[in-house]
């Protein structure tokens, strides 16, 4: 037994899938294309193990395999390999496959290319139509090639992650039209979407409906889609104009929770849950769990799921395969912090800077979420292109503040904070003096992000090791979609953080995301602080928490650990005590 080779059903599809590209390219006959393609679709949707079925001996009764395609899998089971496939890659380049897709390009142009010019990747072609090589080829022309060009250029667009700031909006909007439709019982988002990834591949979406029909219907016939990649009964695929793509699957209700859990994933998570079904006797799909005498255990609910395989539910966010079954097994899951912890704001921007709201504004945007404290935390001066308050400014802030505050009452807390900015020599843009008159200090890289390592990093130390600072925001300074964070020595940023008592951010802001889930949860584990800020600038912009939130639930984090989850008085005497 032990030198079988047990490919998972997603595996062997992917495997005939890649045959039937290969073959379509070689110039293969068509019906035995689309007879690969038809096994490669039906093995990914089958309910049971395809591994099972061979060992029962009834490979062939699989739709779509014959006895040729059977043996292949026969084969792959016995040896983990495929002649047939090794040949076939021999013969044609297996990087040719991933044109395919591109717009404009079938597989006759790309045999062509390959056969004419050797081209076999997708930056040899964009190559070639650039320096106008494609277009005295047969069947070529300048027209043709500017196509392809404008193709490829369009591909590698949509080729690139979605930050979750764009797809999360979108996918919201997509599921309440989902939603309306007669018969649906519920929509839900799945994959890295719910998992709470800083970005996206593409939207997973999971529908309960009895029958699908009506619901892929207005899935595939959203006006915004330019293109539909799949369509199917239980699963169809589709790309709208910006170059996302969504895939939506339709279950049954009562298998809803199995079909949710699995197309969350993520597929290590998913990886390690069939392991952990199998040591019980159990296969886990997309379906079902299947007990060894191929009873079926139906799960309406993820919770049924876990329960299933004696764990509680995990928490979407945990499920990167970072520990979590092993701590759901030992009982030592986290009680991960939620949005309705967090009773103040760390970081806002008034009209003073760069800010939309005036102070009396943003205090009325904190209450009405429920705030019991703002910190209003404009930029300094020498970040000029925000109109950064000097230290007069400051003082002058301060009256306003102190006058709104008198209005309000103990509606809410209103705090003077600066974040202030570290300048490229690694000093800040306050003497101590004029830093110790805030109530809290916020200190933040926004320029010179290209230094080199040891010079970045000693900077930001500098700005740490000052008695008056409190928080860091922002720590790497990333923003997505292009900008790279600073190349920063991260281990002695946080801890000298931890040293210093110094909290780290994780800034909220959807096009920040920073701290990243991982350095978040490497500093929580040292003992340190975060705080989880909005940087709000516009009122808008408090209602982003919730991403921040979802990095923090990702790094495994408990509201202790993070110091907007404090009463006011905690976190007053926190400040009181440092300088
Ligand atoms: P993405 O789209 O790249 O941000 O990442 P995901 O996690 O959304 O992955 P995607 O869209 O390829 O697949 C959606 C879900 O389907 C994934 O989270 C879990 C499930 N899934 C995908 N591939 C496999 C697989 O090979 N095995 C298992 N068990 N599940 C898979
Ligand atoms: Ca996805
Ligand atoms: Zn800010």
């Amino acid at each position: 037994m032990s030198d079988l080779h047990r490919f998972s059903n997603r595996q062997l599809a992917q495997i005939f899938e890649q045959i039937a590209d290969l073959s379509e390219i070689k110039g293969e006959v068509i019906y035995k294309v689309l007879a690969y393609r038809k096994a490669a679709e039906s093995l990914a949707e089958l309910n049971r193990e395809a591994f099972d079925i061979w060992q029962a001996g009834k490979l062939t009764e699989i739709p779509g395999v014959g006895k040729a395609i059977a043996e292949k899998i026969e084969e792959l089971f016995t040896t983990g390999k495929l002649g047939f496939l090794e040949k076939l890659t021999a013969e044609v380049p297996p990087t040719l496959a991933e044109m395919l897709p591109v717009p404009d390009l079938g597989p006759k142009k790309i045999a062509l290319f390959w056969r004419e010019l050797g081209i076999t990747t997708l930056a040899e072609l964009e190559e070639a139509a650039r320096a106008g090589k494609l277009r005295t080829l047969p069947g070529m022309g300048e027209k043709s090639e500017a196509r392809l060009l404008a193709g490829i250029e369009a591909y590698k667009r949509r080729s690139e992650r979605i930050p979750i700031g764009r797809a999360y909006p979108f996918a919201q909007r997509l599921i309440a039209c989902l939603q309306a439709v007669p018969g649906v019982q519920r929509v839900e988002m799945a994959g890295s979407l719910r998992r709470g990834r800083s970005t996206v591949g593409d939207l997973d979406l999971l529908a309960a409906a009895d029958d699908s029909k009506a619901i892929m219907e207005v899935f595939l016939s959203d006006p915004e889609v330019v293109r539909i990649i799949a369509s199917g009964e239980t699963k169809s695929s589709v790309e709208y104009e910006t170059g996302l793509r969504a895939q939506l699957w339709v279950h049954p209700p009562q298998r809803f929770g199995t079909a949710w859990q699995y197309a969350t994933g993520s597929k290590e998570h998913n990886v390690r849950l069939r392991e952990l079904a199998l040591k019980q006797g159990l296969s886990l799909s997309e379906h079902a769990l299947t007990r060894k005498d191929g009873r079926e255990i139906l799960c309406s609910t993820e919770e049924e799921v876990y329960a299933a395989l004696g764990l509680p539910c995990i928490p979407p966010e945990l499920r990167e395969d970072r520990g979590e079954v092993q701590a759901a097994l030992e009982g030592r899951l986290p009680r991960l912090i939620e949005v309705s912890d967090i009773r103040s704001e760390l970081h806002a921007h008034t009209n003073w800077s760069d800010g939309k709201l005036t102070i009396r504004e943003l205090a009325a945007a904190a209450r009405k979420r429920g705030l019991a404290a703002v910190v209003i935390s404009d930029h300094s001066a020498s970040l000029a292109i925000t109109g950064g308050l000097t230290a007069e400014a400051a003082l002058q802030q301060r009256q306003e503040i102190r006058q709104v505050q008198a209005e309000l009452g103990d509606s809410i807390r209103l705090l003077q904070g600066i974040e202030v900015e570290i300048r490229a020599d690694g000093s800040l843009d306050f003497p101590d003096e004029v830093l110790a008159g805030f109530d809290i200090v916020t200190a933040s890289l926004h320029t010179s992000l290209r230094q080199p390592r040891q010079q970045i990093t000693e900077r930001l130390l500098n700005a740490i090791r000052n008695p008056h600072v409190d928080v860091i925001g922002h720590p790497t300074g990333r923003m997505f979609p292009n900008r790279e964070g600073a190349d920063l020595d991260m281990e002695a940023i946080l801890k000298a953080a931890r040293e210093y008592g110094v909290a780290l951010e994780i800034n909220a802001h959807p096009s920040r995301l920073d701290l990243d889930d991982l350095y978040a949860r490497r500093f929580v584990e040292m003992g340190g602080l975060l705080a989880i800020n909005t940087d709000a600038h516009s009122e808008n912009d408090l209602d982003l928490l919730h991403f921040g939130v979802t990095i923090a639930r990702r790094a495994w984090v408990q509201a202790e650990a993070v110091l907007n989850t404090w009463q006011l008085p905690r976190l007053l005497d926190w400040l009181a005590a440092r300088p």
